[in-house]
């Protein structure tokens, strides 16, 4: 058997995602979590290509970069689309979700220093930005979705929608009745309700 092992700080951010996809595609994995006084310990003894984490292992043989891990667990899952045309709207979502809206969030939420600096942009986050692309992302469902984002086959990118509204709501002020019903569809999926209630508390 295949013997998976994710190594990442004890906090959710850019792990999350991977270990709600291995979680609900039921793949067994090592959750290698450590607290941040142990990085420096912990980069010095390996030699992680970036000198970052996450870093899946999968036999020994170590994947780096959240967005790479994340598509070959989708595959692994079945989640990562049924066609290419269908992986790359899932890639297209998740990168949307991951990469800009997550990025934004993590720029303002944990980087940023400057007090007023800061509720200027959070307030542009949730006035601005979040409401404009939950509009966007609302008409893309409605016009192309099912069940779920891509269909009535549910894909990683539902599973990334569910991560990034997990991470932001407390700056979600806006009403978008559809993606609220696919929320609470992707919190009720028995493993990933079982993976939230099992899954080790942190802070992020
Ligand atoms: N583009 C990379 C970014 C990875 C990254 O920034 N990792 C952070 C933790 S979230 C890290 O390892 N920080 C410690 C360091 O850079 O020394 C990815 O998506 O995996």
């Amino acid at each position: 058997m295949t013997h998976i092992r994710l190594i990442y700080f004890n906090v959710e951010l850019r792990a999350e995602l991977i270990r709600l996809i291995l979680a609900h595609g039921e793949i067994e994995f090592e959750d290698v979590r450590f607290e941040k006084e142990d990085w420096p310990r912990i980069k010095e003894q390996n030699d992680f290509l970036f000198g970052q984490v996450p870093i899946l292992e999968v036999d020994g043989v170590q994947i780096a970069q959240s967005s790479a891990i994340v598509r070959y667990v989708a595959r692994m899952a079945g989640l990562a689309g049924k066609d290419s045309l269908e992986q790359a709207k899932a890639d297209m979502l998740a990168d949307a979700f991951c990469n800009d809206i997550l990025e934004k969030f993590y720029r303002i939420a944990f980087f940023e220093r400057n007090e007023e600096k800061k509720t200027r942009l959070e307030c542009e986050f949730r006035d601005c930005i979040m409401p404009d692309f939950l509009d966007r992302l609302e008409r893309f469902y409605i016009r192309d979705g099912g069940d779920f984002l891509l269909g009535d086959q549910l894909t990683y990118a539902d599973l990334a929608f569910y991560r990034m509204i997990n991470l932001c709501k407390r700056y979600l002020r806006c009403s978008h009745p559809k993606l609220r019903d696919l929320y609470h569809k992707v919190s009720s999926l028995p493993n990933i309700a079982k993976w939230e209630q099992s899954k080790p508390k942190t802070r992020f």
